[in-house]
Protein backbone atom coordinates (compact mmCIF):
# COMPACT_ATOMS: atom_id res chain seq x y z
CA UNK A 1 0.00 0.00 0.00
CA UNK A 2 3.12 2.30 -0.11
CA UNK A 3 2.47 5.92 -1.53
CA UNK A 4 -1.67 5.63 -2.00
CA UNK A 5 -2.63 8.50 -0.40
CA UNK A 6 -5.87 7.62 2.33
CA UNK A 7 -9.04 7.98 1.46
CA UNK A 8 -10.18 9.87 4.29
CA UNK A 9 -11.69 13.46 4.32
CA UNK A 10 -11.08 15.31 7.15
CA UNK A 11 -13.15 18.50 6.98
CA UNK A 12 -15.10 19.26 10.06
CA UNK A 13 -17.30 22.54 10.31
CA UNK A 14 -16.97 24.55 13.57
CA UNK A 15 -20.07 26.31 13.34
CA UNK A 16 -19.58 28.09 10.39
CA UNK A 17 -16.32 27.88 10.09
CA UNK A 18 -15.09 25.08 7.61
CA UNK A 19 -11.65 23.17 8.46
CA UNK A 20 -9.37 21.57 6.44
CA UNK A 21 -9.05 19.11 9.55
CA UNK A 22 -9.93 19.01 12.95
CA UNK A 23 -6.62 19.31 14.64
CA UNK A 24 -5.50 22.82 15.93
CA UNK A 25 -3.03 24.36 18.31
CA UNK A 26 -4.15 25.41 21.76
CA UNK A 27 -4.00 28.21 22.71
CA UNK A 28 -0.46 29.64 25.01
CA UNK A 29 1.13 26.72 22.93
CA UNK A 30 2.27 27.87 19.83
CA UNK A 31 2.67 31.32 20.18
CA UNK A 32 1.67 34.29 18.74
CA UNK A 33 2.47 33.87 15.11
CA UNK A 34 4.76 31.70 13.01
CA UNK A 35 6.60 30.51 15.96
CA UNK A 36 6.07 26.95 14.78
CA UNK A 37 6.52 27.58 11.24
CA UNK A 38 10.53 26.09 11.06
CA UNK A 39 8.88 22.90 12.99
CA UNK A 40 5.83 21.98 10.36
CA UNK A 41 3.47 23.42 7.82
CA UNK A 42 0.83 25.76 9.98
CA UNK A 43 -1.49 25.45 6.84
CA UNK A 44 -1.70 21.87 6.92
CA UNK A 45 -3.06 22.37 10.44
CA UNK A 46 -6.88 22.61 10.69
CA UNK A 47 -6.15 25.74 12.21
CA UNK A 48 -3.55 28.05 15.13
CA UNK A 49 -4.96 29.87 17.97
CA UNK A 50 -2.65 31.95 19.37
CA UNK A 51 -2.16 33.20 22.71
CA UNK A 52 -5.03 35.16 24.28
CA UNK A 53 -4.07 38.73 23.89
CA UNK A 54 -5.53 41.69 25.77
CA UNK A 55 -6.22 44.83 24.53
CA UNK A 56 -2.93 46.16 25.43
CA UNK A 57 0.86 44.85 26.13
CA UNK A 58 0.43 42.92 29.13
CA UNK A 59 3.45 41.61 31.10
CA UNK A 60 2.37 38.21 33.13
CA UNK A 61 3.52 36.22 36.14
CA UNK A 62 7.06 36.33 38.03
CA UNK A 63 8.86 33.33 36.98
CA UNK A 64 8.99 30.40 37.21
CA UNK A 65 5.99 30.23 34.84
CA UNK A 66 5.84 26.83 34.33
CA UNK A 67 6.77 23.17 35.87
CA UNK A 68 7.03 19.81 34.48
CA UNK A 69 4.45 17.14 36.93
CA UNK A 70 3.55 13.89 36.11
CA UNK A 71 1.88 13.27 32.68
CA UNK A 72 1.83 16.79 32.44
CA UNK A 73 2.67 20.56 33.01
CA UNK A 74 1.82 23.58 35.41
CA UNK A 75 1.63 26.99 34.33
CA UNK A 76 1.13 30.38 35.10
CA UNK A 77 2.07 32.87 31.86
CA UNK A 78 -0.41 35.49 33.53
CA UNK A 79 -1.50 36.37 30.14
CA UNK A 80 1.74 37.84 29.06
CA UNK A 81 1.67 38.89 25.55
CA UNK A 82 2.00 42.26 22.99
CA UNK A 83 -1.65 43.30 23.16
CA UNK A 84 -3.98 42.92 20.03
CA UNK A 85 -2.39 46.43 17.58
CA UNK A 86 1.24 45.07 18.36
CA UNK A 87 -0.06 41.56 17.42
CA UNK A 88 -1.42 42.97 14.27
CA UNK A 89 1.11 45.05 13.15
CA UNK A 90 4.17 42.64 13.99
CA UNK A 91 3.21 39.13 14.60
CA UNK A 92 0.10 38.38 12.48
CA UNK A 93 1.62 39.07 8.74
CA UNK A 94 4.17 36.39 9.25
CA UNK A 95 1.53 33.92 10.35
CA UNK A 96 -1.17 35.31 7.99
CA UNK A 97 1.93 34.18 4.94
CA UNK A 98 1.61 30.75 5.61
CA UNK A 99 -1.66 30.37 4.60
CA UNK A 100 -3.07 29.07 7.85
CA UNK A 101 -6.55 29.68 9.44
CA UNK A 102 -5.97 31.99 12.26
CA UNK A 103 -8.11 32.16 15.51
CA UNK A 104 -7.22 35.09 18.05
CA UNK A 105 -8.07 34.14 21.36
CA UNK A 106 -8.55 37.17 23.45
CA UNK A 107 -9.22 37.93 27.23
CA UNK A 108 -9.76 40.88 29.73
CA UNK A 109 -10.17 41.89 33.05
CA UNK A 110 -13.64 43.52 32.93
CA UNK A 111 -16.26 42.82 29.68
CA UNK A 112 -15.09 46.07 28.37
CA UNK A 113 -12.00 45.05 28.04
CA UNK A 114 -12.67 41.89 26.31
CA UNK A 115 -14.83 44.46 23.97
CA UNK A 116 -11.53 46.60 23.37
CA UNK A 117 -10.04 43.75 22.50
CA UNK A 118 -12.75 42.53 20.29
CA UNK A 119 -13.31 46.49 18.56
CA UNK A 120 -9.44 45.98 17.40
CA UNK A 121 -10.07 43.01 15.60
CA UNK A 122 -12.36 44.17 13.83
CA UNK A 123 -10.23 45.28 10.87
CA UNK A 124 -8.05 42.02 11.10
CA UNK A 125 -7.70 40.53 8.00
CA UNK A 126 -9.48 37.69 6.79
CA UNK A 127 -7.18 35.25 7.86
CA UNK A 128 -8.38 35.55 11.27
CA UNK A 129 -11.47 32.95 11.25
CA UNK A 130 -12.69 33.19 14.45
CA UNK A 131 -12.23 34.64 18.09
CA UNK A 132 -12.01 32.50 21.04
CA UNK A 133 -13.66 34.06 23.75
CA UNK A 134 -10.84 32.86 27.01
CA UNK A 135 -13.14 33.16 29.56
CA UNK A 136 -11.22 30.26 31.32
CA UNK A 137 -8.13 31.54 32.74
CA UNK A 138 -7.19 30.39 35.96
CA UNK A 139 -4.21 32.85 36.44
CA UNK A 140 -5.92 36.41 37.15
CA UNK A 141 -5.23 37.52 40.06
CA UNK A 142 -9.26 36.66 41.30
CA UNK A 143 -9.98 33.56 40.47
CA UNK A 144 -13.16 34.55 42.29
CA UNK A 145 -14.22 36.29 39.23
CA UNK A 146 -13.71 33.91 36.72
CA UNK A 147 -15.79 34.50 34.02
CA UNK A 148 -16.57 31.09 33.28
CA UNK A 149 -17.85 30.15 36.27
CA UNK A 150 -20.54 32.33 36.02
CA UNK A 151 -23.10 31.81 33.26
CA UNK A 152 -24.08 36.31 33.22
CA UNK A 153 -20.36 36.76 33.03
CA UNK A 154 -19.71 33.88 30.49
CA UNK A 155 -22.26 35.63 28.33
CA UNK A 156 -21.52 39.36 29.03
CA UNK A 157 -17.78 38.70 27.70
CA UNK A 158 -19.28 36.36 24.37
CA UNK A 159 -21.90 39.02 23.99
CA UNK A 160 -18.75 42.14 23.78
CA UNK A 161 -16.43 40.27 21.81
CA UNK A 162 -19.27 40.67 18.63
CA UNK A 163 -16.94 43.37 18.19
CA UNK A 164 -14.59 41.55 16.17
CA UNK A 165 -17.30 41.27 13.73
CA UNK A 166 -16.27 37.24 13.52
CA UNK A 167 -17.24 33.90 14.50
CA UNK A 168 -16.94 33.70 18.30
CA UNK A 169 -15.89 30.47 20.00
CA UNK A 170 -15.99 30.64 24.17
CA UNK A 171 -13.07 28.81 25.78
CA UNK A 172 -14.74 27.26 29.01
CA UNK A 173 -13.65 26.56 32.13
CA UNK A 174 -13.28 22.56 33.71
CA UNK A 175 -12.86 23.85 37.55
CA UNK A 176 -16.74 24.32 37.59
CA UNK A 177 -19.47 21.39 37.87
CA UNK A 178 -21.83 24.02 35.90
CA UNK A 179 -19.95 23.43 32.69
CA UNK A 180 -22.74 22.81 30.49
CA UNK A 181 -24.65 25.86 32.49
CA UNK A 182 -21.85 28.05 31.00
CA UNK A 183 -22.04 26.67 27.40
CA UNK A 184 -25.64 27.53 26.81
CA UNK A 185 -25.05 30.93 28.42
CA UNK A 186 -22.20 31.14 25.86
CA UNK A 187 -23.96 30.21 22.93
CA UNK A 188 -27.32 32.28 23.85
CA UNK A 189 -24.93 35.02 23.47
CA UNK A 190 -23.63 34.50 20.08
CA UNK A 191 -20.85 31.33 20.53
CA UNK A 192 -20.93 29.23 17.43
CA UNK A 193 -18.91 26.77 19.39
CA UNK A 194 -17.71 26.07 22.74
CA UNK A 195 -13.53 25.22 23.25
CA UNK A 196 -13.93 22.66 26.17
CA UNK A 197 -11.48 23.08 28.22
CA UNK A 198 -8.62 25.38 29.60
CA UNK A 199 -5.97 23.85 32.64
CA UNK A 200 -6.99 22.31 35.84
CA UNK A 201 -6.22 24.36 38.84
CA UNK A 202 -3.50 22.96 40.28
CA UNK A 203 -0.39 23.89 42.53
CA UNK A 204 3.44 22.27 43.07
CA UNK A 205 4.84 22.95 46.87
CA UNK A 206 9.00 22.84 46.42
CA UNK A 207 9.95 20.47 49.25
CA UNK A 208 13.20 21.93 49.50
CA UNK A 209 12.17 25.55 50.09
CA UNK A 210 8.35 24.90 51.38
CA UNK A 211 6.79 27.05 49.33
CA UNK A 212 4.97 26.98 46.17
CA UNK A 213 7.21 26.50 43.46
CA UNK A 214 5.64 28.98 40.71
CA UNK A 215 6.27 32.32 40.80
CA UNK A 216 2.35 33.00 41.33
CA UNK A 217 1.71 30.20 43.77
CA UNK A 218 -0.89 28.27 41.89
CA UNK A 219 -1.16 27.85 38.10
CA UNK A 220 -3.34 25.40 35.44
CA UNK A 221 -2.51 21.89 34.71
CA UNK A 222 -2.32 20.85 31.58
CA UNK A 223 -1.50 17.70 29.55
CA UNK A 224 -2.37 13.37 29.51
CA UNK A 225 -3.02 13.95 33.21
CA UNK A 226 -6.24 15.85 32.62
CA UNK A 227 -7.13 14.05 29.53
CA UNK A 228 -10.24 12.07 31.38
CA UNK A 229 -11.23 15.35 32.97
CA UNK A 230 -11.45 17.02 29.73
CA UNK A 231 -13.15 14.01 27.31
CA UNK A 232 -15.57 13.95 30.76
CA UNK A 233 -16.38 17.52 30.01
CA UNK A 234 -16.80 17.32 26.70
CA UNK A 235 -19.05 14.24 26.75
CA UNK A 236 -21.09 16.32 29.09
CA UNK A 237 -21.30 19.18 27.02
CA UNK A 238 -22.37 17.30 24.05
CA UNK A 239 -24.70 15.67 26.15
CA UNK A 240 -26.79 18.78 27.16
CA UNK A 241 -26.15 20.70 24.44
CA UNK A 242 -26.29 18.28 21.19
CA UNK A 243 -26.23 20.70 18.58
CA UNK A 244 -23.39 22.95 19.86
CA UNK A 245 -19.63 22.50 17.80
CA UNK A 246 -17.20 21.71 20.96
CA UNK A 247 -13.12 22.18 20.09
CA UNK A 248 -11.70 19.37 22.68
CA UNK A 249 -8.45 20.15 24.21
CA UNK A 250 -6.80 18.60 27.23
CA UNK A 251 -3.88 16.11 26.92
CA UNK A 252 -4.42 15.34 23.10
CA UNK A 253 -1.05 13.54 22.62
CA UNK A 254 -1.65 11.28 19.77
CA UNK A 255 -4.25 10.13 17.01
CA UNK A 256 -5.81 8.27 19.51
CA UNK A 257 -6.63 10.78 21.94
CA UNK A 258 -8.06 13.13 19.12
CA UNK A 259 -10.22 10.42 18.30
CA UNK A 260 -11.80 10.20 22.15
CA UNK A 261 -12.40 13.71 21.90
CA UNK A 262 -14.21 13.07 18.64
CA UNK A 263 -16.40 10.38 20.24
CA UNK A 264 -17.28 11.95 22.89
CA UNK A 265 -18.88 14.95 20.36
CA UNK A 266 -15.57 17.39 19.27
CA UNK A 267 -15.94 18.37 16.09
CA UNK A 268 -12.35 19.58 16.50
CA UNK A 269 -9.30 18.89 18.93
CA UNK A 270 -6.69 21.00 19.72
CA UNK A 271 -2.95 19.80 21.07
CA UNK A 272 -1.32 22.11 23.68
CA UNK A 273 1.24 20.48 26.04
CA UNK A 274 2.66 17.82 23.52
CA UNK A 275 3.70 20.49 21.61
CA UNK A 276 5.94 21.67 24.20
CA UNK A 277 7.65 18.47 23.76
CA UNK A 278 7.91 18.15 20.32
CA UNK A 279 6.78 20.83 18.18
CA UNK A 280 6.28 18.77 15.09
CA UNK A 281 3.02 17.02 17.55
CA UNK A 282 0.39 18.82 15.86
CA UNK A 283 1.16 17.77 12.54
CA UNK A 284 2.17 14.32 13.59
CA UNK A 285 -1.26 13.47 15.51
CA UNK A 286 -2.70 14.82 11.86
CA UNK A 287 -1.08 12.63 10.11
CA UNK A 288 -1.98 9.39 12.36
CA UNK A 289 -5.39 10.07 12.55
CA UNK A 290 -5.45 10.41 8.84
CA UNK A 291 -3.87 6.71 8.86
CA UNK A 292 -5.96 5.50 11.81
CA UNK A 293 -9.18 6.60 10.34
CA UNK A 294 -8.10 5.22 6.48
CA UNK A 295 -7.19 1.39 8.34
CA UNK A 296 -10.44 1.03 10.17
CA UNK A 297 -12.19 2.15 6.69
CA UNK A 298 -13.82 5.55 8.45
CA UNK A 299 -14.51 8.30 5.20
CA UNK A 300 -15.91 11.29 7.12
CA UNK A 301 -15.47 12.59 10.86
CA UNK A 302 -19.11 12.06 10.88
CA UNK A 303 -18.58 8.66 11.29
CA UNK A 304 -16.73 9.48 15.33
CA UNK A 305 -18.15 12.55 15.69
CA UNK A 306 -20.43 12.10 19.33
CA UNK A 307 -20.92 8.42 18.42
CA UNK A 308 -19.66 7.68 22.40
CA UNK A 309 -23.28 8.59 23.52
CA UNK A 310 -24.64 5.24 21.41
O1 LIG B 1 -1.45 32.83 30.49
C1 LIG B 1 -1.79 31.93 31.29
O2 LIG B 1 -1.28 31.84 32.41
C2 LIG B 1 -2.83 30.95 30.95
C3 LIG B 1 -3.99 31.24 30.26
BR1 LIG B 1 -4.31 32.89 29.49
C4 LIG B 1 -5.00 30.25 30.09
O3 LIG B 1 -6.07 30.44 29.52
N1 LIG B 1 -4.74 29.02 30.62
C5 LIG B 1 -3.62 28.75 31.28
O4 LIG B 1 -3.45 27.61 31.74
N2 LIG B 1 -2.65 29.71 31.43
Amino acid sequence: MRGRRPAVDLTTRVGSVELPNPVLTASGTAGYGHELADHLDLDSLGAVVVKSLHAEPWEGNPAPRVHATPAGMLNSVGLQGPGVEAWLTHDLPALAATGARVVASIWGRTVDEFARAAELLADAPPEVVAVEVNASCPNLEDRRALFAHSTVATAAVVDAAAAAGRPRWAKLSPNTPELPEMAAAAVSAGAEAVTVANTLLGMVIDTESRRPLLGAGRGGLSGPAIRPVAVRAVFDTREALPEVPIIGVGGVASAEDAVEFLLAGASAVQVGTATFADPRAPARILRDLERWCDRRGVATLDELIGVAHG
